[in-house]
């Protein structure tokens, strides 16, 4: 099966993270991190930071890949390869993009029932420092199916 890659980056404090509703394309409607697809010709790190600073306006330069989740959809022939990132500093200023309206969330104010429904099962390992890395199925509406995460010491490659 064809792979096709993507970033997403968690940005977040002690006690707050910083989530982006999706106002049109894949997902739309839904609060996630930062992130897309990585283009031809650049590395993932240099992805997650240029769509970090395309969707919500800030740099981040210092980022750490935390995670890995192959995506399946039904129908879809192509996996889905998310790299997810974190950055617990930024510069700038937060502004809204056309694609997304970016807003800080305490941990305990994370909207996990208007966010994709893999997202709790990794959420929570990122914010306490874990690495992971998973598999989640969803059928053709986006409906989870199945699969999960589990944590891991090092995530190769
Ligand atoms: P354009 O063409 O600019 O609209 P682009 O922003 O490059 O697209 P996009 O928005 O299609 O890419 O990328 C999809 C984003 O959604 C990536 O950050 C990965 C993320 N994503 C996809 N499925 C997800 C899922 N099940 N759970 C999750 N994030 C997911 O938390």
């Amino acid at each position: 099966m064809a792979i096709k890659v993507f970033t997403l980056c968690l940005i977040h404090t002690d006690t707050h993270v910083l989530l982006g509703r999706k106002n049109r394309g894949f997902g739309e409607g839904k609060w996630n991190g930062l992130g897309g697809k990585v283009e031809q010709g650049e590395g993932i790190e240099e992805a997650a930071r240029r769509e970090v600073l395309e969707e919500a306006g800030i740099q981040v330069p210092v980022v750490e890949r935390v995670g890995m989740i192959h995506f399946e959809f039904t129908g879809n022939p192509e996996i889905m390869e998310v790299h997810i990132f974190r950055a617990k500093e930024f510069e700038g200023d937060l502004s809204e993009s056309e694609e997304m309206e970016p807003k800080w969330f305490t941990f305990d104010e994370i909207p996990f029932e208007y966010m994709w429904q893999d997202d709790k099962y990794w959420v929570p390992l990122l914010l306490k420092g874990a690495k992971f890395k998973g598999k989640f199925n969803f059928d053709a509406e986006h409906n989870l199916l199945g699969g999960g995460v589990e944590e891991v010491s090092e995530l190769e490659g």
